[in-house]
């Protein structure tokens, strides 16, 4: 599903992250940057080794929740990983929804500051930390397409969500949030 925001392109696909063909990569981290399952996981893994150097060296006391940290992308095809820390779901009323947010645009000033084109995201949070579904996903297209209309960037944002029902929880989302032509 791709849609139009101010001249930016906002593209929901079903996916693997780690083989998109993008400037940027987003990986779903740990505050410790230690790496773990689910995408980190995925992107170490194709990515290879100096991706874990980069990080260990660059950011010994790891990256706290709601920011994102820039890397190497390895083997991977991009130019860079935005490592970014979503929050631990924790009932909704711990600051979740904005360190959410907060994750998200660290990512996309990340790839402004960077001159990144096209950027790819995961579904943020929304596996191993259990942010419900649709919350995560309405945090998620509320914060891209309302910095795409402010700073008309990055050119392509792109969500790649693992199975049908996250690509079905963000395209309802996207669909309530915009209006479709
Ligand atoms: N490509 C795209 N999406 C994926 C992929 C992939 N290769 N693999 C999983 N997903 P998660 P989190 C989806 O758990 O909730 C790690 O251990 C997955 O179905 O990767 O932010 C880290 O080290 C889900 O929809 O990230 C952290 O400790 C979404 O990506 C912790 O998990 C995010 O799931 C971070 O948890």
């Amino acid at each position: 599903m791709l849609v139009n925001i101010c001249g930016c392109k906002l593209n929901l696909v079903q996916g693997d992250i780690t083989e998109q063909q993008v400037d940027a990569i987003v990986n779903a981290a740990n505050s410790s940057l230690a790496g773990g399952g689910g995408v980190d996981g995925a992107i170490h893994s194709a990515g290879g080794p100096a991706i874990m150097a980069e990080t260990d060296e660059k950011y010994p006391d790891g990256c706290p929740t709601g920011k994102a940290v820039v890397s190497t992308a390895g083997h991977l095809s991009a130019k860079y990983v935005f490592h970014a820390v979503g929050p631990v779901w924790r009932g909704g009323k711990e600051g979740e929804p904005v360190q959410l947010q907060s994750a998200y645009r660290k990512c996309l000033q990340l790839a402004v500051k960077h001159e990144c084109e096209s950027i790819a995201f995961p579904a943020l949070s929304a596996g191993a930390f259990g942010y419900p579904l649709d919350l995560a996903a309405n945090v998620a297209i509320k914060t891209v397409t309302d910095f795409q209309k402010w700073h008309k960037a990055p050119a392509e944002v792109r969500f790649v969500l693992f199975t049908e029902g996250i690509y079905g929880a963000f395209a309802r989302s996207l669909e309530t949030q915009i209006e479709l032509p």
